[in-house]
């Protein structure tokens, strides 16, 4: 009785290891793994899910030959909303093989969004006008 007791506390300590190191791999980050994130329970929602229009997490505003604010910090998953309404048309474009996804058409009016999935500061400019700068950091 007692052995085998001894037995399963051992089986399930061996589980809480494996279980514990599976969520370390999972973190990424080492850097991170102290700060989890909590979660909000997820409100009930009525409305038909779009696949298309991520919500917004962060919006820049490009306008004045900037982009506003230009430095930026967001969270893995999260979506950045470029609002152009500047007189020049300009786009985003990421700097480095990293930030190849972001990369929006030349946008007179209107918006342009990306989610952003993996941990890293993204450099991007606009290509029509090189000085014009951004950094979105996602945690
Ligand atoms: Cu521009």
């Amino acid at each position: 009785m007692v052995r085998h007791r001894a037995a399963s506390a051992r089986v399930l300590a061996g589980f809480v290891v494996a279980a514990t190191l599976f969520a370390a791999g999972c973190s990424g980050d080492a850097d991170n793994a102290a700060s989890t994130t909590t979660r909000k329970p997820r409100p009930v929602s009525t409305t038909t899910t779009q696949t298309e229009h991520k919500p917004t997490n962060l919006t820049v505003e490009v306008s004045d030959m900037k982009y506003s604010p230009a430095d930026a910090t967001i969270k893995v998953g999260q979506t950045v909303t470029w609002k152009f309404s500047d007189k020049a048309p300009h786009n985003v474009q990421g700097i480095g093989d990293k930030a190849m996804g972001i990369n929006s058409p030349i946008i007179d009016k209107g918006e342009w969004s990306y989610t952003f999935t993996q941990p890293g500061t993204y450099r991007y400019l606009c290509s029509l006008h090189p000085d014009m700068r951004g950094t979105i950091t996602v945690e």
